[in-house]
């Protein structure tokens, strides 16, 4: 844990620590869609994703999962790539890769953690591609952690391109027979068509043959949104058992700004669901999605100022405990933001965040639109001059167009409507390139 400050140690981690003399994390199952503990207890397991073993090794070690175990996390997933540069498939060290995951998963019971063995599978958009491989693997791996309670298989990490569920459902009867010759009762993450988004489909045809199954959603907050969340909340009242085995805070391509308003949609409805799910990934990756800032060449031990913004949320949502904001990011902020007029409406504006990334300078900005006309309307439209040329790179509850040194903000359907002397909140973007002309 951090030390942070005196105050936090009265804060409550959602999932405590272990304490010490604490067994070691007992066997799951799954019951209708919930993974549940020896006592039918539900359990949520949160956690991380390493990045690619065959590139990241580094974070795998007993330091750096204990911390992990400390900040909250009670599972972390061994992500090796299969196709990739250096994959198990493509050339990379396959001796060295496996000694990886025993030594991945021996640290995370170690330090009493549940782990993934993940066979990620990407530019194999289909995992039948390399299955032979993929059978021989899960078949060393089940035989070598058949009496330890902790491990669960991630047979596919996300099948995508044209390859369709009966496709990855006869894949997975490959390699469900094989895992469980050796450990019997593991649970075994199957991924689900388009990069995992499509529990529907599973829904629709789930795996009757094996029990103990579970089915993979993944989704990055800047990039999926409302539809991607009702397709999941129909899948578990359809009955699936689903498990976020890679979430991303920010847009698909691991890179982007970290969108926390979706992110905190994402992990309300996850937790009322009884989801597990882990944050992609563990490394200081030069991407936005990577938990440490480049410049960090520690691989345990790590202080507040060694996280990115993503890896700061992800250690607030893990461990419950704020970190206080770094000094350089309140630097521009200003207290109490400004106001303007236009058309009747009197427009808050606020520089909510701002942040460098890539060279460049990123700003958040929040409104809210009081109607000071005395007249309900049906329609908003604010334009905002910046102080140069503005570039757009996320908006919500608006609509946006940026032109020049102007954005335009206006209504979306569900929040035209002002009452006479009503506002609208909760309106906010995301820009780079100028500062708000005030
Ligand atoms: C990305 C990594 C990036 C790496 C790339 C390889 O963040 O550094 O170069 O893979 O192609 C996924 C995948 C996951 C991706 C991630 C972000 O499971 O491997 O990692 N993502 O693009 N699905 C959706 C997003």
């Amino acid at each position: 844990m951090f030390i942070l400050a005196a105050a936090m140690l009265t804060a409550v981690p959602a999932t405590p620590a272990m304490a010490a003399g604490e067994k070691a994390p007992g066997p799951l199952h799954v019951e209708g869609t919930q993974l549940v503990d020896e006592g039918g207890q539900p359990v949520q397991l949160r956690g991380v994703s390493t990045h690619g073993l065959a590139w990241f090794p580094e974070y795998v070690n007993a330091g750096c999962f204990k911390q992990l175990r400390e900040w909250g996390a009670n599972v972390v997933r061994l992500a090796m790539y299969t196709d990739e540069y250096g994959g198990y498939c493509n050339g990379g060290d396959r001796q060295a890769l496996k000694q990886l995951v025993k030594d991945g998963v021996a640290w995370a019971s170690e330090a009493g953690m549940y782990a993934i063995v993940d066979w990620h599978i990407l530019s194999d958009s289909d995992p039948s591609i390399h299955a032979q491989e993929a059978l021989a693997f899960f078949d060393e791996m089940s035989a070598a952690f058949a009496d330890r309670d902790n491990v669960l298989y991630e047979i596919c990490n996300e099948p995508n391109g044209g390859t369709d569920w009966p496709a990855v459902k006869a894949y997975a009867l490959q390699v469900l027979p094989v895992i469980r010759d050796n450990d019997p009762d593991a649970v075994v993450i199957v991924g689900t068509p388009n990069w995992c988004q499509m529990v529907d489909q599973a829904a629709a045809d789930p795996i009757t043959e094996y029990g103990n199954v579970m089915y993979a959603l993944h989704f990055y907050a800047g990039t999926h949104r409302d539809d991607l969340r009702a397709r999941m909340e129909a899948a578990a009242e359809a009955g699936l058992p689903i498990f976020v085995s890679e979430f991303g805070t920010c847009d698909a391509s691991g890179n982007g700004v970290v969108n926390e308003e979706q992110s905190d949609i994402w992990i309300e409805l996850m937790d009322r669901l009884g989801t597990s799910y882990v944050n992609w990934n563990l490394s200081n990756k030069d991407e936005s999605s990577a938990m440490l800032k480049s410049g960090c060449t520690k691989t345990s031990g790590f202080e507040p100022e060694d996280l990115s913004w993503s890896g700061r949320w992800v250690y607030e949502l893990l461990s419950g405990e704020h970190i206080p904001a770094e000094p350089e990011a309140e630097a521009d902020t200003p207290s109490t933001g400004y106001q303007t007029a236009q058309g009747g409406l009197q427009v808050g504006v606020t520089l909510v965040n701002s942040w460098e990334a890539e060279g460049e300078t990123y700003r958040q900005y929040g409104l809210t639109l009081t109607d000071t006309s005395g007249t309900a309307r049906e329609g908003w439209i604010v334009e905002l001059a910046f102080d140069g040329d503005v570039t757009l790179l996320d908006g919500w509850n608006g609509e946006y167009s940026a032109q020049g040194n102007v954005l335009t903000v206006s209504s979306k359907d569900y929040n035209a409507a002002i009452p006479a002397g009503g506002t609208v909140t909760d309106v906010g973007f995301i820009v780079s390139g100028a500062v708000l002309a005030e």
